[in-house]
Parts: structure tokens; C-alpha cells; sequence
């Protein structure tokens, strides 16, 4: 039986896959720096990753046996204090590897990013190895991880299964400090009927995926047999690439009465170097991903 550890179980991802995993009745220990709004469905100690003798205790208390550390400093949050984000990104991953290298752990889920390429990484449909410079601190910091996730798996015999999320659209749990967050914030501004002013330009293409899709790819990627997968480092996941003028004119299809504004700032830039389509055939090889919400999907669930 697992019984999972999530760090950052606050965050976006994290309370998603809480309640994925309540479903299943599977234990788990939700942590985060923060305390819970409301009560949790699962075990919740408030603790901080960096913090490596806490954790060590509460993974043998509650014998922990799989991790999925979620703890990140996002794009866009990254770029106004990148040494805090190094320090919170790496020095988390590092304590998670240590942790599980001390109490036998091999299961573990890291989410990297797109973040990771770079305009050097051929950006209009971004292939599973290009060549990557990645020009944000978080970018850097996921391909640091990605490298240490094989050299650590091979050294130490770890299991670090990892996915390059897109921008991840929920409604209910909120994201915070990416470059992708835009499409949450317009799609929340027409379901409150409010104006909003978007921080990219009209013609920025980005990749998204529902919410849905995010999890069910880490839980499918988490369940496959070891050798099936080619890749030590971080699978490419794609689900649907969108502009921001392009969601408006969907908003505006399904009737919602929304002015936008552009006003691009430093996330521009940001995003300039992300791709525009993924290359996901590694993912649907090895492992059998698909995707199961498109455009028109994941607007139907955010406007059902
Ligand atoms: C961000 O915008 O920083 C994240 C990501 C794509 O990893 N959503």
C-alpha cells in the first residue's frame, strides 16, 4: 500500500491530488508551510522542506513510502528574488533525495516545467531533448533537478519519475507567481464578470492542460513499470496550446460580456522563451499518455 507524502500540498497541484488520492482511500501526509484553510481529507503537518530533521521525522512516523514534492517558486515569482528561488528549489529536492536515500524511500514524483527550454530548443514544437538553455531562475533550477533525478537514480538506485507540466488550468485551486497563471485569471475575471487586463500580449502562444489530465498523467506515469521508461530525467506532456487573444474570443463565444486589456510586463519576456507546441510522442510511447481535455473540454468544465 502507498502511503504518500505531499510536500506543498497547498498549492495547486497539491490539493488536486489530494483529493485524487482520497478517492482511492490511499494514506496521505499533506505538509506545507502554511496551514489549511478549511480541513483537509488527509493527514496535514505543517512543516517546511527546508527544514530536513522535521521532515525526517514525519516521514518515520507516518512511514512514508512515496513522495511527491511539489515545493517550487514558480516562473514569474522566481524572477524578483531568484537566490531565495535556488534556495527553496533546489535545497527542497535535495533534502527529498536525502530523506528517502536515509528511510529506503525509491518512489518519488517531481513536477518539472516547461520552463526548462529555452529559444534555443526550436520553441514552435519543442522536441523531448533540444538543446536547453532555460533563461528564468525556475527554469534553471528544473533542469538542475531534471540532471540530478537520473545522476541521483542511477547512484542511488531512487525511482524519480517526473512530468514538463505546462500551464495547469483549475479554477478552484488557484496557482500563484507563473507566467501561465494568466489563463486562470481571465477565465475567473468572465466567470466573476469582471474586466481584466492581461499581462502577455494577444499573440503569445503557450501549452496548457487541464487540471484533470495533469494528475491522471503523474498517477499513470507513477504506476508504469520501471523499464518501460526510456527517459531518467523529465517527460514532455502536452494538452493544448492557446493564445490569450484566442481564449478571449472563446470566452466571448460562450457568451460571456468581458473587456481585456493588454498591458505586457516582465512576464513577456518570460514567456517569449517558452515553447509554443509540445512534442509529446516519448510520453505516448513509453507510457501510454493522452490527453483527455482539449480546449473545448476543459472550457466546457470550467464554465459548467
Ligand atoms: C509557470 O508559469 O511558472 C508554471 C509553469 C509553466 O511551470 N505554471
Amino acid at each position: 500500500m502507498d502511503r504518500i507524502l505531499i510536500t506543498g500540498a497547498l498549492g495547486q497541484l497539491g490539493l488536486e491530488f489530494i483529493k485524487y488520492f482520497k478517492k482511492s482511500d490511499t494514506f496521505v501526509l499533506a505538509t506545507d508551510i502554511r496551514n489549511p484553510h478549511e480541513k483537509l481529507s488527509c493527514e496535514f503537518e505543517k512543516a517546511d522542506v527546508l527544514n530536513k530533521e522535521r521532515l525526517d521525522l514525519l516521514v518515520k512516523k507516518y512511514e512514508i513510502n512515496t513522495i511527491y514534492h511539489l515545493v517550487a517558486i514558480l516562473s514569474a515569482n522566481g524572477e524578483k528574488n531568484p537566490f531565495i528561488s535556488w534556495n527553496v528549489n533546489m535545497n527542497s529536492f535535495q533534502n527529498i533525495v536525502e530523506i528517502s536515500v536515509d528511510n529506503n524511500i525509491k518512489n518519488i514524483f517531481w513536477p518539472s516545467s516547461i520552463a526548462v527550454f529555452g529559444t534555443d530548443s526550436n520553441l514552435d514544437f519543442v522536441p523531448q531533448n533540444p538543446s536547453m538553455n532555460p533563461e528564468t531562475i525556475y527554469g534553471v533550477s528544473k533542469l538542475a533537478g531534471e540532471k540530478l533525478s537520473s545522476y541521483y537514480s542511477r547512484k542511488f538506485g531512487l525511482d524519480i519519475r517526473s512530468l514538463r507540466y505546462p500551464g495547469i488550468i483549475s479554477t478552484d485551486t488557484l496557482p500563484g507567481g507563473g507566467t501561465t497563471d494568466y489563463i486562470i485569471e481571465m477565465l475567473n475575471a468572465a466567470k466573476n464578470k469582471s474586466d481584466y487586463t492581461c499581462f502577455l500580449s494577444k499573440e503569445t502562444r503557450l501549452p496548457m492542460m487541464y487540471i484533470d489530465d495533469a494528475i491522471d498523467a503523474a498517477v499513470k506515469l507513477m504506476s508504469v513499470e520501471r523499464k518501460k521508461l526510456t527517459i531518467s530525467s523529465s517527460y514532455n506532456i502536452s494538452g493544448f496550446s492557446i493564445t490569450p487573444s484566442e481564449l478571449e474570443d472563446q470566452i466571448k463565444s460562450r457568451g460571456f460580456n468581458i473587456k481585456i486589456n493588454y498591458k505586457p510586463d516582465f512576464r513577456q519576456e518570460i514567456a517569449n522563451s517558452w515553447p509554443k507546441e509540445i512534442d509529446d510522442s516519448s510520453s505516448i510511447k513509453d507510457w501510454g499518455w493522452s490527453c483527455n481535455f482539449g480546449l473545448k473540454e476543459t472550457l466546457d468544465k470550467v464554465f459548467s
